[in-house]
């Protein structure tokens, strides 16, 4: 094992550039060519890349610090087999060889795509009155070539600032952008996500509007491209007071603040290839980097919290960006102990926020004499001992809802908001609330509507007691049209149900108890079953909520009207 020095390459002259990302910690292992660390220069941001495999010994930067050419940044434990010192000696060596080469093969580049920028742009001009056509081209790229476009930043017909930012592209060590040199308007885009450019391709045409001067400007232009500097129109002074700082001119290739927050990003390649790894869009990403760059611990935090609220119940926009209940500890007011939610629980509490999140709630209440009912109930008691089945005001209920459902259809629906369409069931099959030692449990009666009182009966005090008994098959909780919580056996007045979506409603039904009821001439005793029907308003309106629940109380109140 031999230890190598990580050093900053050769910056192409730029000095005291900034560090702005870690991208490894000490301890980390490393592949050669691996990313070390970020830099941004004015002109763009480069990823400084391990000299070889290895594990990272040292760091002896921060975020922040000003590096030069040559700089050690850190220290590689060479990983066996992998070239140790001499060979990084050696590397070094082809480096320093290769450098005069290279850097005499970019200046001839460079000074031959200077002369091609200035044979082409005079070639590409073509003057009209008040305006003239340009065709802009890609600046000189810090030596790389063949680079693919990842982002078009303006379509046709587009109204440019000198400077705005034209394309991205991106190399497997730095992304840049590159911005108009003209304010004007783009006629024609000439290139697309994916095509590789280099210096001095036509990245699109645009007019150009000439103001008083201009010629004069064209003339500097020209002898300062002949003078080998790169050629920038001067924005007239007003619209430069306009910009804000960071959309002030800036070399051709640099990278800077996006004018409008939000939807240009800022961030080096590592940080987009990441956001395209893991699918993140990158422009709903708010950097906390310097001029808020975009950093990889942004986009992990960002796709960390869309996979919390998705597993919380909401799918991406439906309840999201709901800031989370921090929790106190606990134990600084007294003694606490902790244990893990039974999966039930768990499972229970993502449907029941799904549902609260989803879904605009209105909660109708309505009693419902059933008095008569009551005193039919009380008179087949005796047959039911004989046959075994308890009969409770359950079965009666849910004869009532499968009619209502029938009734008034809009109740037995779904909402599929994605298609934009609604879900009309022809079936009426009705969920029955359970209440067990380990949660809350749903099985579901079929085809309710075309079954006796007895049948009903004896189905939900089986399907009950298999819930209680942990025995129901998934099949079992499932295809519900309807839900009936029912609380009567344990009291309370009226509660305001969640509707088990993607069902439409729900029907809460409280303890009966004996109410005075006016008659017309006089109080009588009358036994007042409570009904809470909670229901979907964009799928129900309030209206017929009322008729489902007056319906109900003139079928529980008259149930002759039951076989009508
Ligand atoms: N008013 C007055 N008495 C009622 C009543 C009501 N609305 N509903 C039931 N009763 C009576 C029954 O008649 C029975 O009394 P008798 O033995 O004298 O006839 C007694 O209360 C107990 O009934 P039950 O609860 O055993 O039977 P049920 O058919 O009414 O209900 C079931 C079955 C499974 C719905 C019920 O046991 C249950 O689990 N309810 C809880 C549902 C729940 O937790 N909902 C909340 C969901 S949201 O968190």
């Amino acid at each position: 094992m031999s230890e190598q020095e990580i050093k900053v390459p050769d910056l192409g002259g730029a000095e005291d550039v900034e560090v702005i990302e870690l991208l490894v910690s000490v301890g980390d292992t490393v592949e050669a060519e691996d990313p070390i660390l970020t830099i941004e220069t004015d002109k763009a941001s480069v990823e400084l890349p391990s000299p070889g495999a290895g594990k990272i010994s040292s760091l002896s930067v921060e975020v922040g610090d000003k590096l030069n050419d040559g700089d050690v940044v850190g220290m590689l434990e060479a990983s066996d087999g992998a070239d140790s010192d001499d060979s990084g000696d050696s590397d070094a060596e082809t480096e320093e060889s290769e450098k005069p080469e290279e850097k005499e093969a970019e200046q001839e580049a460079s000074s031959e795509s200077e002369s091609e920028t200035e044979e082409s742009k005079p070639a590409a001009r073509k003057k009209s009155a008040g305006s003239r056509k340009e065709t802009v081209l890609v600046p000189p790229l810090d030596g790389m070539e063949n680079v693919p476009v990842i982002e078009i930043n303006v379509s046709e017909g587009d109204t440019l600032e000198v400077d705005s930012p034209l394309v991205t592209v991106e190399s497997d060590k730095a992304s840049m952008e590159i911005p108009s040199p003209y304010a004007g308007k783009v006629d024609k885009v000439l290139v697309a996500e994916g095509d590789e450019l280099s210096e001095g391709d036509k990245i699109l045409e645009m007019t150009v509007a000439e103001e008083e001067g201009d010629d004069e400007d064209d003339e500097q232009e020209e002898s300062s491209a002949e003078s080998g500097q790169e050629s920038q129109p001067a924005p007239d002074a007003e619209s430069q007071q306009d910009k804000p700082e960071e959309s002030a001119p800036q070399p051709q290739g640099a990278t800077y603040e996006p004018p409008s927050p939000g939807t240009k990003v800022h961030a080096g390649p590592a940080v987009r290839k990441l956001a395209r790894e893991l699918g993140a869009d990158l422009t709903r990403i708010k950097g906390s980097g310097p001029k808020s760059r975009i950093l990889k611990d942004d986009v992990q935090s960002y796709i960390k919290s869309q996979l919390q609220q998705s597993q919380q119940g909401g799918s991406v926009g439906t309840g999201s960006g709901i800031p989370g209940v921090k929790l106190p500890d606990f134990s600084q007011f007294g003694e606490v102990r902790r244990e893990p939610m039974s999966r039930m629980m768990s499972v229970t509490a993502v449907n029941m926020q799904r549902s609260w999140l989803n879904v605009p709630h209105v909660t109708q209440f309505e009693d419902a004499d059933i008095t008569d009912m009551e005193a039919f109930r009380q008179s087949q008691k005796a047959a039911g001992e004989k046959k075994g089945v308890k009969i409770t005001p359950l079965p009666f209920i849910l004869k009532a809802c499968a009619a209502a459902l029938a009734e008034l259809p809009q109740f037995n629906v779904s909402l599929d908001m994605e298609r934009k369409e609604v879900v009309r069931k022809q079936y009426i099959h009705i969920g029955i609330a359970v209440d067990t030692h380990n949660g809350l449990m749903v099985p579901v009666i079929r085809d309710v509507d075309q079954k006796g009182l007895w049948e009903l009966a004896e189905e939900s005090a089986e399907l009950a007691q298999k819930a209680r008994d942990r025995q129901l098959k998934p099949a079992e909780m499932q295809g519900a049209c309807f839900t009936i919580t029912s609380l009567g056996g344990i009291g309370g007045t009226a509660f305001t149900p969640i509707v088990n979506t993607p069902e439409v409603a729900i029907l809460g039904v409280s303890k009966a108890s004996m109410q005075p009821v006016w008659d017309g001439s006089e109080f009588q005793p009358r036994l007042m079953l409570p009904l809470s029907l909670s229901y979907d308003h964009r799928a129900v309106n309030g209206a017929d909520a009322a008729r489902f629940t007056a319906l109900l109380g003139q079928l529980l109140g008259d149930i002759r009207t039951l076989l009508l």
